[in-house]
Order: C-alpha cells, then sequence, then structure tokens
C-alpha cells in the first residue's frame, strides 16, 4: 500500500495518538480524531495529554511536518481506525456505545474500496454484530463494498511507539477481500509478522492475551499472600522458583490495574459466564489484593498513636501517568478516608491533584512512620532498604524487599 493514502483515526488516546504520530511520520496523511477540544487543541500545537516515552517528540515532528492535524470531526479517508475505549458498565458487561458511535460518525464518509479498521478490545463477535451492522444500517448502499477488520492493539504502555511496529499483529476481517486489504496495511508499516484471521478469532485472541496474563498475576499475588501467611520473602521464593527451567512465575503487586487487563477478561466471562471459571477466579484474587494490602497497613498503624503513612506512587504500573483501575490510588483512598490517620503522597509522573498534595517521594520517607511502596517507579527504585531505616514499610512490589 502506497503512503499516499489517507488515514483518519478516531479517538486519540493512548492508542490513537500513537498510532496516528507514527503512521504520519511514516508518510501517511493522517486527521485524528477525538470529542475532546482540549486534547484536539493540544495535538495541533505539537504537544501531548498522556505521558508516555518519546510520544512528545514524536507528536511534534508529525505535526510539524503537516501530515497529522487533530479535528472534532472526522474526515473523508481511504483508512478508518477505530481506537476508542470500550469500558464495562457497573455489572461487568461490556459498554460499547463508544464503538457503536465511533462508526456511525463515519457512516456518511465512507466510499467504496475504503477500509474500516477496529483496533479497540471488545467482546467476540462486535466487528459483525456493531462496526458491520451500523454501517449496514446506515449505508447499505455501500455496505458490500467497504472492507472492514479487527485488529486489536497489543502495545505494553510504556513501549508504546516500539511495540507498534515491532509486534506481531492478529488482522481479522468480517470477510476475505477485508482481511485481506488490513494485511496489506498493516504489512506497509509494521516489521513483525501481520498474521491472517477471522475478526471472530481475533477478537478472542486479544482477550485471551491479556486474560492469560491476569490468571499468571493472580497466581503470583496468590502466592504472595501463601507466603506472608508463612513468613517467606516471596521475592526470594519466586526468584528462585523460576530457576527452574520451565516456571516463569510474574510479579505480586496491590492488584491489578490499568484499563485493559482488569476489564478485558469479564469480556470472557460475560459471554461464557458458566464455562469461564479460572478466568473469573483471577479476577477475583486480583481485585481482592487491594483489600488485603489495606488490612496489613491498617494491622501497623493500629500499633501507633497518630500514623503518619507515606504512600510511594499512585499510577497503575511503573513509569506511566496513568491512575485508571489504579489499586494503588485505591488504597491510597481507602488509607485517606481514615480521619485518625495523616497519609503523604508522592506521585512522580502526576503533576498536581485536587485530592492530594503531591510531595517529593524523600520527603513523603523523611515524614513518615510507615512506607508503603505501592509503584516500582524508575525513582522509587533508587531507595535502598538503608533509606527506611527505621520505618515500617509494606512493600508490595519487591524494590527494597
Ligand atoms: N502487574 C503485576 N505483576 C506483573 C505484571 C503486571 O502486578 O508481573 C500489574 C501491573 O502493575 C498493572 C497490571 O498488572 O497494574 C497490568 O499491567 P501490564 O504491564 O501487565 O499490562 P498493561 O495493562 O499495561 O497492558 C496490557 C498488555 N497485555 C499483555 O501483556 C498481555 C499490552 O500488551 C496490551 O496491549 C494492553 O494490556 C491492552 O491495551 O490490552
Amino acid at each position: 500500500m502506497a503512503y499516499d493514502k489517507s488515514i483518519c483515526v478516531v479517538g486519540l488516546g493512548y492508542i490513537g495518538l500513537p498510532t496516528a504520530s507514527l503512521l504520519a511520520t511514516k508518510g501517511f496523511d493522517v486527521v485524528g480524531v477525538d470529542i475532546d477540544p482540549e486534547v484536539v487543541d493540544t495535538i495541533n500545537k505539537g504537544n501531548i495529554h498522556i505521558v508516555e516515552p518519546d510520544l512528545d517528540i514524536l507528536v511534534k515532528s508529525a505535526v510539524n511536518s503537516g501530515k497529522l492535524k487533530a479535528s472534532m470531526q472526522p474526515v473523508e479517508a481511504d483508512v478508518f481506525i477505530i481506537a476508542v475505549p470500550t469500558p464495562f458498565k457497573d455489572e461487568k458487561e461490556p459498554n460499547l456505545a463508544y464503538v457503536e458511535a465511533a462508526t456511525k460518525t463515519i457512516c456518511p464518509l465512507l466510499k467504496k474500496g475504503d477500509l474500516v479498521i477496529l483496533e479497540s478490545t471488545v467482546p467476540v463477535g462486535t466487528t459483525d454484530d456493531v462496526v458491520l451492522a451500523t454501517i449496514a444500517l446506515n449505508r447499505d448502499d455501500l455496505v458490500d463494498e467497504v472492507n472492514i477488520a479487527h485488529c486489536p492493539e497489543r502495545v505494553l504502555p510504556g513501549q508504546i511507539l516500539r511495540e507498534l511496529i515491532e509486534n506481531d499483529r492478529v488482522v481479522g476481517g468480517v470477510d476475505e477481500r477485508s482481511t485481506d486489504a488490513a494485511v496489506e496495511f498493516y504489512e506497509s508499516f509494521v516489521s513483525g509478522e501481520v498474521l491472517a484471521t477471522s475478526a471472530k478469532t481475533a477478537e478472542m485472541a486479544k482477550l485471551t492475551e491479556n486474560a492469560y496474563r491476569d490468571v499468571n498475576i493472580a497466581f503470583a499475588n496468590e502466592l504472595s499472600m501463601i507466603c506472608d501467611e508463612q513468613a517467606i520473602n516471596v521475592w526470594e521464593m519466586i526468584r528462585l522458583a523460576n530457576r527452574h527451567p520451565r516456571v516463569n512465575i510474574l510479579n505480586p503487586g496491590p492488584g491489578v490495574g490499568g484499563h485493559c487487563i482488569a476489564v478485558d477478561p469479564w469480556f470472557i466471562v460475560s459471554s461464557a459466564p458458566e464455562t469461564a471459571k479460572l478466568i473469573r477466579t483471577a479476577r477475583s484474587v486480583n481485585d481482592a489484593k487491594p483489600n488485603w494490602v489495606i488490612d496489613r497497613i491498617s494491622r501497623y498503624a493500629d500499633r501507633f498513636k497518630d500514623p503518619v503513612i507515606g504512600c510511594l506512587g499512585l499510577a497503575f504500573k511503573a513509569d506511566v501517568d496513568d491512575l485508571r483501575e489504579s489499586p494503588a490510588l485505591d488504597i491510597v483512598q481507602a488509607l485517606n478516608a481514615n480521619a485518625e490517620w495523616q497519609v503523604l503522597v508522592s506521585e512522580p509522573n502526576v503533576d498536581q491533584m485536587k485530592e492530594f498534595d503531591l510531595l517529593p517521594y524523600d520527603e513523603v520517607i523523611e515524614r513518615s512512620d510507615i512506607v508503603v511502596i505501592l509503584v516500582d517507579h524508575k525513582k522509587f527504585r533508587k531507595i535502598k532498604a538503608s533509606d527506611l531505616k527505621e520505618k515500617v514499610v509494606i512493600d508490595t512490589r519487591g524494590v527494597v524487599s
């Protein structure tokens, strides 16, 4: 596919913005669309609204070259990429309203031969039942001449730019022609292998990847609680067990956060409630971990008269600014709700918050009786056990343990 194709990316979040700017620097003409006027304005000035290594440089160069423009309205293009959120509702049921709304907005712009790609993570069947169905409903004149495919994003926040290019991609069209068109598109800028399948298999493969990680983190989290009961250092134990050639246990933590791994396995559970027993249990184990951490902190805090609890990290994982579904944030909020405790917080990746005064981490350590390490940010990895002498330390990430 020649780089003279035009592209419209709907949704300029953690996936849409890196994708749009990467494609623009590869030579495609790209319009990125977002419903938030501040986001559109920020990007058009060559700035970014999220933290991701090197994304600022990429966006600046894409905007300066004139190849990337942000807009609140989609425009005609040869390729449409939908990268909008798919959260769940209260009952852990998927909310596909954004996918449907995004599809609707591009319908009037579609022309023969266009390629519509859904990159958002979705329950099995969504590419057919929502994207194809919405286009059929609004453009029955054209639906048979448009290519529609699912190509789930699989990049890791913190390494998005490298993984966007290097990761293998799974591409599944609603028919063979669509699959071929989408494979050709991804092969024009991805150095990893582009693997063709059906839309349904691609949807399930993506959900499976995240459920696999969730189940494995749940195993590590369960071990951390068992080891705590038996006064065993879980970090040392896992390190030793991992020296077996076929064992590779992940890291325990304060719980599983983010908008992917804590969400996507529910899409499998909701479509197979009777069968998805292990996947559901893993979710419960990981969801229960923040409360286990809070209980442990409380036990120590109760030994002090007016305890000062210092919390290091609010983000859902190391070296990102993303607080969505963050177990660290949940824990700090729960501690802060206890009027008898003073809670100090450090989060180096966030400038300011309404809820907390954010302090430098060394000040937090110095002023606290209890230090809780909730995120293994690069900055915090410099902390040594000797810096925490005379403090009660609860290290949920194994930074100093
Ligand atoms: N976590 C642990 N222990 C570990 C690994 C992670 O407690 O050993 C925690 C993290 O601290 C975090 C959560 O799990 O709270 C998720 O972090 P993550 O780094 O495992 O994953 P995400 O959510 O940033 O990105 C995942 C990735 N999926 C897989 O690795 C299978 C990424 O490739 C996907 O693109 C992304 O979900 C997505 O958007 O679906």
